[in-house]
Parts: structure tokens; sequence; C-alpha cells
């Protein structure tokens, strides 16, 4: 006998949802933590965790369910086998090999596009209408490597790019002006890391251009304290490492953020890694950059025509032309 007494509806078609489907590559630090913002924010109807220990992936999975009287309703599984990612919505990439010591950034990049080439065909293979959205670093070179290996067009390729190193500079301009952090727009783009570029301009408190308000209360030194900001942005991933391993809940808001606009078609702007070519005077190659960039079901619906400063824009390119040699060795 079955445990609910179905009750009939005359008439009424049950309403046909769209069920929504989010893979995990990696169960690592990183990936649980964007799986549980995903879990807590409500953003799928199943979430898959993929991982090459299968262990720590099982555990990981009981553990999440175990909680599961406490959110909303979500089918979690978990496999070592990307059979599970079958018609996924959206695939996030967090599987990474970590730097051995005395080894280079060059061969750690290689052992990650080795291990690319065993994630992203099979992922592209099972869901071929998915969006990737890859997180693991060096997150350009490795979105760059998947758009190729996934045969994808780039506007269902993206990186998390610079998302998050936009959220730690809206942080801490909002902890120094004492304003929430939601009414600061500020963007940085280019490379994810250490060479990214902070767009003075577009700085913003509740619609007012900061940097000119500054300008006309002759407030120049909070130049100063912007530039002491944006160097704290590209330090703070270093400081939390050292402090505590890893990284983990700011990424796994940023990129929940993410999967937000793309899966419910917000058409909100991001900073994200896309295909840059042309853009600023970028040629010879193809090379996946942050640029704030419009999100929606379709992926990557536009990339925002933002205004760069001469030398900016010399960064941009700068960062560009690195990229490309390094791509140029990887054999891709
Ligand atoms: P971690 O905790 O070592 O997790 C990596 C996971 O990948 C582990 O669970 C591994 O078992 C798994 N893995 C390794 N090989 C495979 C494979 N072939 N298939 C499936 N799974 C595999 O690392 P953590 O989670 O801390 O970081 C993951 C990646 O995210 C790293 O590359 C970080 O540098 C990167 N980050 C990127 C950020 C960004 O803003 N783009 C921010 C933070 C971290």
């Amino acid at each position: 006998q079955a445990f609910f007494k179905p009750i009939q509806r005359a008439g009424l078609p049950s309403p046909a949802k769209r069920h929504t489907k989010i893979s995990v590559i990696g169960a690592g630090n990183v990936g649980m933590a964007i799986a549980q913002t995903i879990l807590t924010q409500d953003l799928a109807d199943e979430i898959v965790l993929i991982d090459a220990k299968a262990d720590k992936l099982r555990g990981e999975m009981l553990d999440l369910q175990h909680a599961a009287a406490f959110l909303p309703r979500t089918k979690i599984n978990a496999s070592v086998d990307y059979e599970f990612t079958v018609g996924s919505d959206l695939c996030i990439v967090t599987a990474g090999a970590r730097q051995n010591p005395g080894e280079s950034r060059l061969d750690l990049l290689q052992r990650n596009v080795a291990l690319f080439k065993n994630i992203i065909p099979p992922l592209a293979r099972f869901s071929p209408d998915t969006i990737l959205l890859i997180v693991s670093n060096p997150v350009d070179v490795l979105t760059y490597v998947s758009w190729k290996l996934s045969g994808f067009p780039s506007n269902r390729v993206i990186g998390s790019g610079t998302n998050l190193d936009s959220s730690r500079f809206r942080f801490l301009i909002a902890d120094h002006l004492d304003v929430n952090a939601q009414d600061v727009q500020a963007y940085i783009v280019g490379e994810h890391g250490d060479s990214s570029v902070a767009l003075w301009s577009s700085i913003s408190v509740g619609g007012v251009p900061v940097l000119s308000f500054l300008e006309n209360q002759q407030i120049a030194y909070e130049k100063v304290t912007l530039e002491k900001i944006h160097k704290e942005v590209v330090d703070s991933a270093y400081e939390v490492i050292s402090l505590k391993g890893y990284t983990s809940w700011a990424i796994g808001y940023s990129v929940a953020n993410l999967a937000r606009s793309i899966l419910r078609d917000q058409r909100k702007i991001h900073p994200v890694s896309v295909l840059a070519n042309g853009f600023y005077g970028i040629e010879g190659g193809d090379v996946f950059l942050s640029l704030p960039a419009q999100l929606g079901r379709g992926g990557v619906l536009g990339v925002t025509n933002v205004h760069l400063t001469d030398e900016e824009a010399k960064r941009f390119r700068d960062s560009a032309n690195t990229i490309l040699d390094v791509q140029s060795q990887l054999g891709i």
C-alpha cells in the first residue's frame, strides 16, 4: 500500500517544473564550499559530486545528505564515474593537483592539463548542452584548455576569473568607507591573481562615482588608499592560504552567485574569464581573461564595453601575452 493516498485533481495538469542539475568536479575544500552554498541557496534539484578519491567522496556525500532535514530538497549523488553527470545544466570544475615542493608553476600546469584531459571530454560527452564553469587554477589558462577540450562554443565556457577578486575589492572598499559591500560597485578585470587590473573609474557607492567625488573634494590621498586596497586584494589569497591552508568560503559564495545568474537567467554582470580576443587590442591568439560579462541561461550573453585607460589596457594586453606564451608550451 502506498504511503500517501494520491489526491485526484480533476483537469489540473501537474505543473511541469524544469529539473536543474549541477555537477561539481573535485570534492576538495573549494568544491565542497561551492556544493554546500548551492544547497543552502536552493539553486538545484540535483547535485552530483565527482572526485578521484572514492572514500572521501562518499563521506562528503553522506555528510551533506544528513543535513536534508534542514535544507531545501535537493537530490545529492556522488561518484568517481562521470556517467552520473549526464544531463547537467552546469558543470563546475574545481579538481586540481597541488603544487609539489620545488615544482614550477608550468610543471603544475602541465599536470593539471593532463588531469583536465580526463575530466572535460567526458563532461562534454555526457552533457553536450551544459555550461562549463572553471574554478581550478591557473583559472584563465585552464578555461582556455577546457574550451579547446570540450569543443563547445565560447559562450558556454566560463572561468570564475576575477569575480572573487572583485568581491574582495568591494568588501575592502566597503569596510574602509563603512558602507554595505552590496552598495559598492567595483570591478577588477584581467588575469585572476597577481596581475589583475583594478578599474578605478568603475568604483561607485550608492550611484556616486567615488573617484570623481574624491577629486572634487580634493582628497588626493584617498587614491593612495585605493591602491593599497587593490594590493591587499592581490595579497589576500596568499594571506588566507598561509593562515588556514586554503581558501573556501568566499570562493564558494562567489561561484554559487555565478551559478544563480546562469541558471536563473538573471542577466547580471559579473567579472568572469571569457574569450577576450579583439578586446583592447588583444591579437595573436585565443586567450581567456576576465571582463564584466552578462550571464544568463545561455552562458555569456555579452561583454560590457568598459573604458580602460591606456595604462590599464596595456596591463591587460601584457597579461594576455604572458598567458599566450604559457599556452604555446602546452601542446593543446
Ligand atoms: P583540494 O582540496 O586539493 O581539492 C582538489 C580535489 O580535486 C581533491 O579532492 C582531489 O581528489 C580532486 N581531484 C584530483 N584529481 C582529480 C581527477 N582527475 N578527477 C576528479 N577529482 C580530482 O584543493 P582546493 O579545493 O583547495 O582547490 C581546488 C582548486 O581551486 C585549486 O586549483 C585552487 O587553486 C583553485 N581555486 C581557485 C579560486 C578562484 O578564484 N578561481 C579560488 C580558490 C581556489
